[in-house]
């Protein structure tokens, strides 16, 4: 196999990486919110459109932006919610749902926070990020509330029905550190993976964008899927270049025909 096939060839790449998919005992699948693009779901270097348009989401999503303007904050959240709600998990979530039934050992780690993987029937899911499925009150003594909790409260953000805080989402902002568990056991499975598959991440925002990297280090063969040339296909074997919604489901045809199922 040549170190990297990329453009020039583009059945020759996802033909080879179908084969070593084929064959991999641990595959790691890491992915961001590129993969939910095609469920209508922004990512964050590329623009919004509507509303919140004019607002920088990498502004957003930081423990700074909360202090100074929780209603602010907590109605972007609300609005993803809402957006995240009435989405429907897309093909690329359900070609990586489906691997999980033709290899032993599959693993989904997502940045995500809109669960559409579970959703599309990924049992095992590791979250970087958190979730926008679940809240907490501003010092985290109490946890676990979910939208169903707070939907009644007028006030934004709603309170804690405990202790009377703010509540906020259970999800990872800027110089806040990763649930050590989500954290640790991708680290792990990184360097135990012997196949990684990257889907629709900038792989820009440390620490998770280091888990293919770790992967790599490791000897597994690392599988990027991206309509743009971005920061991860420097450092991966085998470039897909496309939308996750029509590559992955291309991928895991062929992944079929090599295992002959
Ligand atoms: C498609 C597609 C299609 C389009 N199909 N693909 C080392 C070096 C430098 C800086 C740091 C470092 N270590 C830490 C830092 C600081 C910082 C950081 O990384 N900054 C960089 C930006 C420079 N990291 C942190 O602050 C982290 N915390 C931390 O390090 O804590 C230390 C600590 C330890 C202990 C105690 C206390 C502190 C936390 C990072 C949290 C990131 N949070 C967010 C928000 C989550 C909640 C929410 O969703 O609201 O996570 S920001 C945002 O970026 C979100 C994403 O998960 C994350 C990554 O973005 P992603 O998924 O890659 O999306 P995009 O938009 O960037 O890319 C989309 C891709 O899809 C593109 O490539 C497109 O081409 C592609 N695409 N259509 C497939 N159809």
């Amino acid at each position: 196999m040549s170190d990297r096939l990329e453009d020039s060839r583009p059945d020759d790449a996802l033909l080879t990486a179908a084969r070593v998919v084929a064959r991999s005992a641990r595959l790691a699948v890491f992915t961001g919110a590129g993969v939910s693009k095609e469920s209508g779901i922004a990512t964050f270097r590329e623009s919004e459109t509507g509303l919140w348009a004019r607002y920088d989401p990498l502004q957003l999503a930081t423990p700074e932006a909360y202090r100074e303007d929780p209603a602010f904050v907590w109605s972007w959240y609300e609005h993803r919610f809402g957006v995240a709600a009435a989405a429907e998990p897309n093909a690329g979530h359900r070609a990586i749902a489906e691997l999980e039934k033709l290899l032993p050992g599959v693993v989904v780690i997502t940045q995500n926070i809109d669960g559409l993987h579970q959703r599309a029937g990924s049992s095992r899911v590791i979250e970087l990020h958190g979730t926008m499925h679940s809240f907490r009150c501003i010092d985290g003594r109490h946890r676990g509330f979910a939208w169903d909790d707070i939907a009644g409260q007028e006030e934004k953000p709603p309170r804690c029905p405990e202790c009377g805080d703010y509540l906020r989402p259970e999800v990872v902002w800027f110089g806040e550190g990763l649930p050590p568990d989500a954290l640790n056991a991708a680290q792990q499975l990184s360097a135990r993976c012997d196949v990684m598959l990257v889907v629709g991440t900038s792989g820009v925002v440390y620490p998770a964008a280091a888990v293919p990297l770790i992967a790599r280090e490791a000897g597994a063969t690392v599988i990027d899927v991206n309509p743009e040339w971005d920061a991860l296909a420097q450092n991966c074997d085998l470039f897909l270049r496309g939308p996750g919604g029509e590559v992955l489901p291309q991928l895991v045809a062929a992944v079929r025909e090599h295992l002959d199922v």
